[in-house]
């Protein structure tokens, strides 16, 4: 938990959708954030200080098979704690692994937010995987459950770790949170 005055953006999701990749590819630092084929890597809340504008943290995953219940449910406390008691966390961006379809630990997780009035975004991650058929029929199933279940739909962005060009849509909408975030302050 890091409750300084800098603006703060977290990213969150199940082990190995790709959130420390992504970091690394939006920090421009190849190997910052340590990442695995294997999920369960990143074990604990890491803070990257960004050109001295703000933070950006890498969470663990959460719901990965091959811990044990007790240990999910510590992992999952953590990272829970961590969003409620940040102060300074503006964004929280929920990645998702839009190969496959709306998996539950995704989506009890995004009720939580729901629930706590989080604000957070949706990035769809691993788009270079899929055709862009697939893909636009799996946003489009995706955008529809959860407008059907909260009469909402947060902004959603999608990226690769290969087609590098999607994650400027991210570094700008960081930059402008940043700057209503100095307004205000
Ligand atoms: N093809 C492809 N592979 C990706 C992409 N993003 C991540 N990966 C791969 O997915 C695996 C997991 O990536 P990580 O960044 O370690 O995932 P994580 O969400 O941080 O995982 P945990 O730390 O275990 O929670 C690695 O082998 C990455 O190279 C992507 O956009 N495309
Ligand atoms: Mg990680």
């Amino acid at each position: 938990m890091c409750n300084n005055s800098l603006p703060e953006y977290a990213f969150i999701g199940r082990s190995n959708v790709g959130k420390s990749s992504l970091i690394n590819l939006i920090i421009n630092k190849k190997n910052l954030a340590k990442t695995s084929s294997y999920p369960g890597k990143t074990t604990s809340i890491n803070n990257y200080l960004i050109n001295n504008k703000c933070i950006i943290v890498d969470l663990p995953g959460y719901g990965y098979y091959r811990r044990s219940k007790l240990m999910k449910n510590n992992f999952l406390k953590i990272i829970k704690f961590y969003i409620r008691n940040t102060k300074n966390l503006i964004c929280l961006f929920q990645l998702i692994d839009i190969r496959i379809p709306p998996q539950k630990k995704d989506l009890n997780f995004i009720k939580w937010l729901y629930k706590k009035k989080i604000f957070f975004c949706i990035i769809f991650t691993k788009i270079d995987k899929i055709s862009n058929f697939v893909l636009n029929k799996n946003i489009f199933f995706y955008k529809k459950k959860i407008y059907k279940k909260y009469n909402y739909l947060n902004r959603f962005f999608k990226t690769s770790i290969k087609k590098k060009k999607y994650k400027i849509n991210i570094i700008n909408y960081i930059n402008k949170l940043n700057f209503i975030f100095n307004k205000g302050n």
